[in-house]
C-alpha cells in the first residue's frame, strides 16, 4: 500500500499482505448514520459501475466480502478524516463525517489500477491490504476559477469539480464578476446580465449563469463534497456593473484602446444611460470603481449579496477588494466595512483579497493573501485568519516557463516543483502561525485561458501539488516522492482525456 501513488499523501500508511477482491460477490454495508454514509458510498458505486462492477447494498457488516462505510461522530477521528482498513475479506471505512468517508473513497480510487479511469469493463479489481489513517492539515483546500475574464459553461465547471475533487479539494471559489463581465443573474438588477454579461476579454460574447444554473453547480459540487464560494469583486474590477448601471459610476473612464461601445438598442433597451461605461475587452486592471459615496451603491450591494446568499449554502461570500487603484484609501476602508456588514447581515462570513485588511475586519472574516505579506499580517493582528494563495506559488495562470503558450508571468514562472516546494507557514521572510491559516487556494485567472483544454493544461499537474500542501503534514511531504507519484496520475489523466502539462521535471513513462 505504501508504494501506491496516493495524492495527497496520507498521514499514516501501514502495509499488510494480501488483497481484497472487488467482484460481483461484494456488497456495501452502511453502519451508523446511514443516510450521510450513503452519499460517500454512492460515489464508490458510481465509478465501479462505470467499469461494469455493480455493487449492491447489503445489511450484514460482519459478513464476508463487504465494504463497510461507518459514519459515527463518536469515533476518535478528526473532521474530514478517515480510517481505512483493507483486509482479505473486508474493507472497513470509518469517519466522523460524510466528507471523511468521501475522501476515503478518493483514496480507494487511487489504490485501484489506472484502468478504472477509463470505461473498459472488468470482472474484478484488487485493493492492497493495509491501513490508512488520514485527515487534512488545513480545513480549506481550494481552487478558484475566474469565469469573468472568459466565461465557462456549467458543464465545464462540473468537469473541473470532478477533476479537483479527486485531490480532496473541498472549496471552489468562483470569481463571478470583473471589469470584462458579470456572470450571475441578479433578479433585482436585471441589466447586469442583459448588458454586463455580454462581453469577455477579446470582445467575445461572454455569458452568465442563471440562478437555477448556479444552484445546479452548487448542488453538483456538494455531491462531491465541495463548497462553492461566490465572489463579487468590488469596489474595483466593476466595469461590467458600470456598463449596466451608470448610476453606480462615479465618472471613470475605460482604457480607450480596449473600450467597445455597448449597443443598448440591439439589446432591446430603449432608455439611454449617459453614465454607463463601454465594455472593457482588454486585460488592464485597476481603473474602475463603484461610487463609494452613493447610497444607491449600498442598495445595489445589499440586493446582490442578499440574492447570492439565498442561493449559496456555503459559509463564505467573497467581496474581492483587490487592486482598487482609483478608490482613495479613505473611501475604500468604509466601503469594505459596509460590504462586510452586509455579508454579515445575510448570515455569511466575508472573504476578501489581502488589501481588505486595511479596513476593520471581523474575526470571522478571512483575508486571502495573494500579494502583500504586510496585509496578511494586518489581518492576523486583527484576529482574522488568512487563506494562503501567494501568486508566486499558487497562481495557476502563471506560465510554467518562457515557452508556455498561454498564461501570464508577472508574478513568476511556476514549474511543478516550484508549486510543490513551499510551506504556508514559512514563505521567504514571512512566518505565519498555524492557527492563523485557514487553508490554501490556487486561483486560475482567465485573461488568457479561453476553454476547458486550457483550464486543464494550467491546472494539471500543479493543482495536485497545491492540494498536497493543503492536506498533507509538512513532515510527510517530499518532492522526490511527489514527482514519482504524480507520474501515475498522468496515466489516469490520459484515460480521462485531461489535457495536462507534461512537466520536464517528472519522468512520465
Ligand atoms: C491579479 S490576484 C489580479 C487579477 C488578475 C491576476 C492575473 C488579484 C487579486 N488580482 O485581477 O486576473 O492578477 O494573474
Amino acid at each position: 500500500m505504501s508504494t501506491y501513488p496516493i495524492i495527497p499523501a496520507p498521514v499514516t500508511i501501514t502495509d499488510a499482505s494480501g488483497h481484497f477482491t472487488i467482484n460481483k460477490d461484494v456488497q456495501i454495508v452502511l453502519v451508523g448514520e446511514k443516510d450521510a454514509a450513503a452519499k460517500a458510498a454512492e460515489q464508490l458505486r458510481q465509478f465501479l459501475s462505470q467499469v461494469g462492477l455493480e455493487i449492491p447494498f447489503g445489511e450484514d457488516a460482519d459478513a464476508k466480502d463487504v465494504i463497510v462505510f461507518e459514519l459515527n461522530p463518536g469515533l476518535d477521528i478528526p473532521a474530514e478524516g478517515y480510517q481505512l482498513d483493507i483486509e482479505k475479506r473486508k474493507v472497513h471505512i470509518k469517519g466522523t463525517d460524510a466528507s471523511g468517508l468521501y475522501f476515503a473513497v478518493q483514496t480507494i480510487r487511487q489504490l485501484l489500477p489506472e484502468s478504472i479511469e477509463g470505461t473498459a469493463e472488468v470482472s474484478k479489481l484488487y485493493l492492497p491490504a493495509g491501513s490508512i489513517q488520514d485527515n487534512p492539515e488545513y480545513a480549506y483546500r481550494g481552487m478558484m476559477l475566474d469565469v469573468a475574464r472568459h466565461f465557462f459553461s456549467v458543464e465545464d465547471v462540473k468537469r473541473v469539480i470532478d477533476l479537483i475533487s479527486k485531490y480532496k479539494i473541498n472549496y471552489l471559489h468562483l470569481h463571478l464578476s470583473d471589469d470584462q463581465g458579470w456572470r450571475i443573474e441578479i433578479k433585482s438588477w436585471p441589466l447586469l446580465t442583459r448588458i454586463g454579461s455580454r462581453n469577455e476579454v477579446g470582445g467575445g460574447k461572454g455569458g452568465f449563469y442563471t440562478q437555477e444554473q448556479y444552484k445546479e453547480i452548487v448542488a453538483y459540487a456538494a455531491s462531491k463534497f465541495i463548497t462553492i464560494v461566490p465572489e463579487i469583486d468590488m469596489p474595483g474590477h466593476t466595469n461590467s456593473a458600470l456598463n449596466s448601471y451608470g448610476i453606480l459610476n462615479p465618472g471613470i473612464t475605460v482604457p480607450e484602446k480596449t473600450a467597445k461601445p455597448v449597443d443598448r438598442g440591439d439589446l432591446g433597451i430603449t432608455e439611454p444611460d449617459d453614465k454607463a461605461t463601454p465594455y472593457h475587452t482588454g486585460i488592464e486592471v485597476g481603473f474602475s470603481t463603484l461610487d463609494t459615496d452613493s447610497p444607491t451603491t449600498y442598495q445595489f450591494i445589499d440586493d446582490v449579496i442578499r440574492e447570492l446568499a439565498e442561493i449559496t449554502p456555503g459559509p463564505y461570500i467573497h467581496i474581492g477588494g483587490d487592486e482598487s487603484h482609483v478608490t482613495a484609501l479613505e473611501d475604500y476602508i468604509p466601503f469594505i466595512e459596509k460590504a462586510q456588514a452586509i455579508v454579515t447581515k445575510y448570515g455569511k462570513k466575508t472573504m476578501g483579497w489581502d488589501e481588505v485588511a486595511h479596513a476593520k475586519l471581523l474575526p470571522t472574516s478571512v483575508a486571502q493573501f495573494w500579494a502583500k505579506g504586510q496585509n496578511a499580517r494586518m489581518a492576523i493582528e486583527q484576529g482574522s485568519q488568512i487563506l494562503v494563495s501567494p501568486a508566486v506559488k499558487t497562481y495557476l495562470d502563471m506560465q510554467y516557463d518562457s515557452t508556455t503558450q498561454i498564461g501570464l508571468h508577472w508574478a513568476a514562472y511556476i514549474e511543478l516543483d516550484d508549486a510543490y516546494n513551499w510551506d504556508p507557514m514559512a514563505m521567504d521572510s514571512l512566518a505565519f502561525e498555524r492557527k492563523s491559516i485557514l487553508g490554501v487556494e490556487a486561483p486560475l485567472w482567465s485573461e488568457t485561458v479561453t476553454n476547458l483544454e486550457e483550464i486543464e493544461f494550467m491546472t494539471f499537474p500543479r493543482l495536485p501539488a497545491i492540494a498536497e500542501i493543503a492536506w498533507t503534514p509538512t513532515a510527510n511531504r517530499s518532492w522526490e516522492s511527489f514527482s514519482k507519484r504524480i507520474a501515475a496520475h498522468g496515466k489516469r489523466w490520459e484515460l480521462m482525456g485531461v489535457n495536462y502539462y507534461k512537466s520536464p521535471r517528472v519522468n512520465w513513462d
